[in-house]
């Protein structure tokens, strides 16, 4: 069996969001199109509380710059995805109607979470796992939004928890900061990640 990890496919994260990636919203209709062609369709949904850890506001600092929390250094972005706000809401012309799961993550206050699988300390569990080998699920397809930071997190915890993950990167799209994007694809790579259509 396998599934479709849709990530992050979030207004925030679209042109005009507080996140904004380029032509984040280009990949909404390849997601769609896909998502026939596998047994489940997982989408995952960054849903942080007002002034969450993750926020430059909440430390005074520039966004963009790097702090170090407990579980080590931690990018401080702008204030996105804000509990039921409109950023924080499915790109509407995403097929929510065929998600079998909706996974939100990163509402600890104190702790971000990129993955879909753990929170940052790579120790805190969302239940993914569980549900996915519940489903008889161990080939992954990911895909969403920032292949550098919520994707790529995703796909190494996926393998590190034993699911084979593909990474379709035409349905993908960066966030790319000082590199992050090449660090990223090489160490998917590395780790037996497949990357295609790059
Ligand atoms: C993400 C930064 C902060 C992502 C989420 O979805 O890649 N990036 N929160
Ligand atoms: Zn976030």
């Amino acid at each position: 069996m396998k599934a479709l990890v849709v990530v992050d496919p979030q207004n925030d994260f679209c042109p005009g969001g507080a996140l904004a990636v380029a032509e984040g919203d280009a990949i909404i209709p390849m997601i769609n199109a896909m998502m026939p062609a596998f047994d489940v369709v997982v989408l995952t949904q960054d849903w942080h509380p007002a002034g969450h850890s993750s926020f430059a506001s909440s430390h005074s600092a520039d966004p963009f710059s790097v702090t170090e929390m407990p579980y080590g250094p931690q990018v401080l972005w702008p204030d996105h995805c804000i509990i039921g706000s409109q950023g924080a809401e499915f790109h509407p012309a995403l097929n929510t109607d065929a998600a079998d799961m909706v996974v939100r993550k990163g509402s600890n206050r104190g702790m971000d979470s990129y993955s879909a699988f753990f929170e940052n300390d790579h120790t805190t569990r969302t239940g993914l796992a569980g549900f996915l080998r519940d489903r008889g699920c161990l080939d992954l397809t990911m895909v969403g939004l920032a292949t550098d930071y919520c994707v790529a997190w995703s796909a190494l915890d996926g393998v590190r928890e034993g699911f084979a993950v593909e990474v379709h990167l035409p349905a993908c799209r960066a966030i790319d900061l000082d590199g992050s994007l090449d660090q990223a694809i090489a160490g998917m790579r590395d780790s037996g990640i497949s990357l295609n259509g790059g």
